[in-house]
């Protein structure tokens, strides 16, 4: 039986190709660009595995793709608009991310409020010694009402975390869940103007653009924290810079920015931030656990006709 032939453009998990390596014929090229293919190998590709871009142009380029296997539950690398009207079926990584997600977004939590980040900082500089205990923390997340933007699979699990952390429990989502105990605000603006603490986790799409800006910082207030794993492209990053300068909110923790991997002097030099380098599934478990479930949506669909985690976008009716 002939192998699939399955385009790699860019980097991707180790782990990825390993598992598929046995099964397909991989086509690895160094980005999107497919000028170094020829129209045969071209056309003899069905399937691609990627981390980051699939763009409109790379499909257009393999006449015969039948599925893209996204790493990431986040998946707006890819066009998914275009694979829908090319029949082209996208699947992505849900689920296999929630825990690592959501403990990373708590650990964030508490490193912004508390500051434990410059108090380890401070300690290894022999300060403690020389200069005695560290400043005390303005802020604390002890009762604490805390907004989630999108309760959705991670969501829901940063939520059932903050519980045993005794804060009440607000979120907004375009869509009430009728399973959960947590107050429902209809607009992002009425959810950050009941909490002090705001925690983003939807998805990057053209209605979360910029969704978290001067207006909805303003409305977090002075005692405001918000905190981002999600995707940068939700925060007005300027705006935020200057919320955080000026004291409108008091501190912000990020995993993810505007334009990954440079993030602006102007974070970096502020002392009320919290800044990590977009690890939030980042665990070597947790990454194998998504590689596997690239491989095995590709896998399925070659080998048993149907993908294991397309996105909504793509549905597989059987
Ligand atoms: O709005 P709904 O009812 O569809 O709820 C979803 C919510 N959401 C939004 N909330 C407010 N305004 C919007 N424009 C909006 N768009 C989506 O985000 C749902 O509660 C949540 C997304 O949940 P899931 O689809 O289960 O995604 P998951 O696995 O929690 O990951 C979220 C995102 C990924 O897309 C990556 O960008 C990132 O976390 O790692």
């Amino acid at each position: 039986m002939t192998k699939p032939v399955i385009l790699i453009p860019g980097r991707i998990h180790p782990r990825v190709t390993g598992r598929l390596c046995e099964r397909c014929e991989l086509v690895e090229i160094a980005s999107v660009d497919t000028s170094e293919l020829d129209a045969e190998t071209l056309s003899r590709v069905r399937g691609g595995a990627v981390s980051g871009r699939f763009p409109a142009s790379l499909m257009a380029a393999l006449p015969n793709l039948e599925v893209i296997g996204s790493f990431g539950v986040g998946y707006d690398g890819v066009d998914v608009a275009e694979a829908a009207r090319r029949g082209v079926f996208v699947t992505h990584t849900p689920d296999v991310l929630n825990d690592e997600v959501a403990d990373t977004a708590l650990a964030l939590l508490l490193n912004t409020v508390r500051r434990f980040h410059f108090a380890e900082t401070y300690l290894r500089e022999g300060r403690w010694e020389s200069e005695g205990a560290f400043p005390l923390s303005p802020l604390s997340l002890k009762g604490q009402r805390v907004g989630i933007h999108g309760l959705g699979r991670i969501g829901l699990e940063i939520a059932s975390r903050l519980v045993p952390f005794k804060v009440e429990i607000h979120y907004h989502t375009r869509t009430p869940r009728a399973d959960v105990p947590y107050t429902y605000h209809e607009s992002l603006l009425a959810l950050a103007t009941a909490v002090d603490t705001l925690i983003s986790i939807v998805p990057s799409t053209p209605q979360t653009a910029g969704a978290i800006d001067a207006g909805v910082l303003k409305a977090l207030g002075p005692k405001g924290v918000l905190i981002n794993v999600g995707r940068g492209s939700t925060v007005d990053e300027p705006a935020l810079i200057a919320a955080l300068k000026d004291g409108t909110i008091a501190a912000a923790g990020l995993d993810v920015f505007a334009d990954e991997p440079r993030v602006p002097k102007a974070l970096l030099d502020l002392p009320n931030v919290s800044l990590l380098p977009h690890v939030a599934s980042a665990s070597v478990p947790t990454r194998d656990a998504m590689a596997d479930l690239v491989a095995d949506n590709i896998l399925s669909w070659f080998e048993e006709g149907r993908p294991l985690t397309p996105v909504p976008e793509t549905p597989f009716k059987g």
